[in-house]
């Protein structure tokens, strides 16, 4: 029923990828939306890549389906990275922060698939004529560092500029999102925020709470004036972060402030200094269930919202 291009390409049941998101996506994580079958992501963020390697051997003793590994271009390590997944034959990669257009031709000589993240028409395009395999298109509805346009008014643009199948990110957190993205031509969804409230997420459980407290409004956007602009649950810490900004701080000043903000979050739980980072559609999740539920709800979401748009559209009309 949701087979796609992605499906094919990625070798998956369901086409459900799971964030590459630093320090959240473990082998634990990934394993689980892999198992569950959509595609399970390890974020490498700015770890060394030894770290990573030990990440890919683990994650293989809990499954044997596809995963992939996110290389995230600002990472002083990223070169190290693309070495080791191609060593360990990972069979897909997902970039962010940057373009991986330099890395195209190792990892496709590797045989790994090569999925970027971009935020704009003209890097698709670009990324395309380099030949990438497929593109995740995120809008500014994600959690973590983000693009300025929206996911509704951006995929469709990129589906049209590009022939490569259209991975949508951002503000997609169950059935309803995942047909919406469809809808827009997109052949898969990738999703952070649900997955970082599944029992198999390893980030402190406080962390997980405080997306199920959050409401609508509550994921706020630092850093635009660095040019790095991040979504993260609102605290004491972006209240500072932002007051700064506000006064005219410098990128260093901003920068140190921001040093080691995910860790304190994901490993400590601190919910005041640490940078929860999260999309606006925090406020839609109520639960933490395993990642089988998550995906499972997914999809059946989506039939059912299938089935109720077409029997009222028979009935002449949504309304009718
Ligand atoms: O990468 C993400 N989300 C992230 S990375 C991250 S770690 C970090 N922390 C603080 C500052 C910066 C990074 C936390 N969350 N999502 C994918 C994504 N990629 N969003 C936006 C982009 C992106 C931006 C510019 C992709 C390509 C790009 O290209 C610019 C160019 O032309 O090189």
């Amino acid at each position: 029923m949701w087979n796609t291009r992605i499906t094919d390409l990625l070798k998956i049941k369901y086409p459900i990828l799971q964030g590459g998101m630093a320090w959240v996506a473990t082998h634990e994580l990934a394993a689980a939306v892999s198992e569950a079958g959509g595609l399970g992501i390890i974020g490498a963020g700015n770890a060394p890549g030894e770290v990573i390697r030990n990440e890919i051997r683990k994650l293989k003793e809990l499954t044997d389906k596809p995963f992939g590994v996110n290389i995230m271009m600002l990472s002083p390590f990223a070169e190290d990275i693309v070495g080791i997944v191609c060593d360990e034959g990972v069979p897909v990669v997902t970039t962010g922060a940057g373009s991986p257009g330099k890395y195209v031709d190792i990892l496709k000589k590797h045989n790994v698939k090569i999925i970027p993240v971009v935020p704009t028409v003209s890097l698709a395009v670009r990324l395309e004529r380099e030949g990438v395999d497929a593109l995740i298109v995120e809008g500014t509805e994600a959690g973590g560092h983000i693009g300025e346009l929206t996911t509704l008014a951006l995929v469709p643009q990129i589906v049209d500029a590009v022939n490569v199948p259209v991975i949508a990110a951002g503000g997609i957190a169950d059935g309803r999102g995942f047909l919406a993205a469809l809808s827009l031509g997109a052949e898969g969804v990738q999703i952070g925020t649900r997955f970082v409230c599944s029992t198999e997420c390893k980030v402190h459980n406080n962390y997980k709470e405080a997306i199920v407290k959050s409401k609508d409004r509550d994921a706020h956007v630092t850093g635009r004036s660095t040019g790095y602009p991040v979504r993260a649950l609102k605290n004491r810490f972006t209240k500072e972060y932002l007051e700064l900004e506000k006064n005219g701080a410098s990128f260093e000043e901003l920068e140190l402030l921001g040093v080691g903000r995910l860790r304190l979050a994901v490993v400590d739980g601190d919910i005041e200094q640490g940078s929860l980072m999260s999309g606006q559609i925090a406020g839609l999740i109520k639960d933490i269930k395993s990642c089988k539920e998550i995906v499972e709800e997914i999809v059946t979401g989506a039939e059912k919202t299938l089935k109720s748009m077409d029997s009222a559209f028979l009935r002449g009309g949504i309304n009718g």
